[in-house]
């Protein structure tokens, strides 16, 4: 049994359901590693966004301590794919253009097996969605809501949370593509307000970073590198996922960048293949694409021997076994700061 506990029985109780769920109690040293990834007992924390009542002090300062994942890279170069993909839903808006104008945080709750997956939004408290098209549909007009049907971004985040016996306990953050240019209808200083409002983020020591670049780019124009490199530069909370694969031009690869000889990473490169926008438009469902992306590398010239080590499923476990330890190694500190706290 793992043990992570203050001097106070009622706060152990709390911690632990935040951290490991309400069911996941001590699961951490039972995991064998060989399980699916959705079934993995990794005790994967919530950020408590919505303190309790007694304890929301010490909840809070939850927030500074446990991991959240963030997705970050220019704009179109796949984000919010790379984050559905993870969550194995589709309810996220993509596309092309400017498409996430709002950040969006999102808590992903493990519930018990059996139960119906639902999904609440923070401004509509009383209303559970079971349908993820109307969760999108919601997401974009929330987004419209603040900015109009147009391209401004805005700072106001949307706070979801996914209930589910099929996720692990995990906040995920998606935030809007850094651009170089204000197109038509955009302010002067939006390249500059989406660059802030991402470093907020990307900076905190608790933030693992994916940093998002697509294939058919060259890798020295990475936003997504450039300012992970400033806020992280020893790469330890960097993962490095390369997009759009199967759009590079004829005759190249991304070999160079995969096995780190391009520009090299302290954890390996993933390479992944989203749905395409074809794909989007005739509405390819998860289960379609994930077959669709192993198949692309189990059969690829060039990367065909490092299949395993590629796609979506592959980054999730990644995702999944590098928070395990990050949480291993951050309990005694989250326990010894609310302890301080009540003393
Ligand atoms: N063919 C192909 N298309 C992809 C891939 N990844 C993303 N796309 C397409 O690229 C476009 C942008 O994808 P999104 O996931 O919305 O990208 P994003 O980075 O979240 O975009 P913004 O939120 O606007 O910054 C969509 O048309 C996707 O279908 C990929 O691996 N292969
Ligand atoms: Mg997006």
């Amino acid at each position: 049994m793992f043990i992570c506990y203050t001097q106070k029985p009622e706060l152990n109780f709390l911690i632990c359901s935040a951290i490991f769920g309400d069911d996941d109690h001590g699961k951490l040293d039972s995991w064998n590693g060989r399980e699916p990834f959705w079934s993995y007992p990794i005790p994967i924390p919530n950020l408590i966004t919505a303190p309790t009542p007694s304890y929301g002090s010490a909840f809070s300062s939850l927030w500074d301590e446990l991991p959240a994942v963030a997705v970050v890279g220019g704009q179109s170069s796949g984000k919010s794919s790379v984050l559905e993909s993870i969550v194995g839903r589709d309810f996220l808006p993509r596309g092309s253009g400017i498409v996430t104008r709002r950040l969006l945080v999102l808590q992903l709750h493990k519930t018990k097996d059996g139960l119906e997956e639902y999904v609440e939004f923070a401004h509509l408290p009383r209303r559970q969605f079971t349908d993820f098209a109307l969760v999108r549909k919601e997401i974009e007009d929330e987004t419209d809501r603040l900015t109009g049907k147009t391209k401004q971004i805005s700072a106001v985040p949307i706070h979801l949370s996914i209930y589910s016996p099929n996720v692990v306990n995990l906040t995920l953050i998606d935030l809007p593509g850094l651009t170089k240019v204000a197109v038509e209808g955009q302010p002067e200083s939006i390249v500059q307000e989406i660059e802030n409002m991402v470093r907020t983020y990307v900076q905190k020591p608790n933030c693992i970073i994916l940093a998002i670049t697509p294939a058919n780019q060259d890798i020295a124009t990475s936003d997504a590198i450039k300012l992970s490199r400033e806020v992280d530069p020893s790469g330890e909370r960097t993962f490095g996922v390369l997009t759009k694969l199967d759009l590079m031009d004829k005759g190249t690869n991304a070999l160079d960048v995969l096995e780190g000889r391009a520009y090299r990473l302290r954890y390996p490169w993933v390479g992944v293949v989203n749905r395409s926008q074809a794909d989007i438009n005739r509405n390819v469902d998860m289960i379609s694409a994930r077959t669709k992306e192993r198949e692309y590398f189990a059969t690829s010239l060039d990367y065909g021997h490092h299949a395993s080590k590629m796609g979506s499923e592959y980054l999730a476990k990644l995702l999944s076994k590098h928070l395990e330890s990050v949480i291993r190694s951050r309990i005694p500190s989250i326990t010894s700061s609310i302890n301080k706290k009540h003393i």
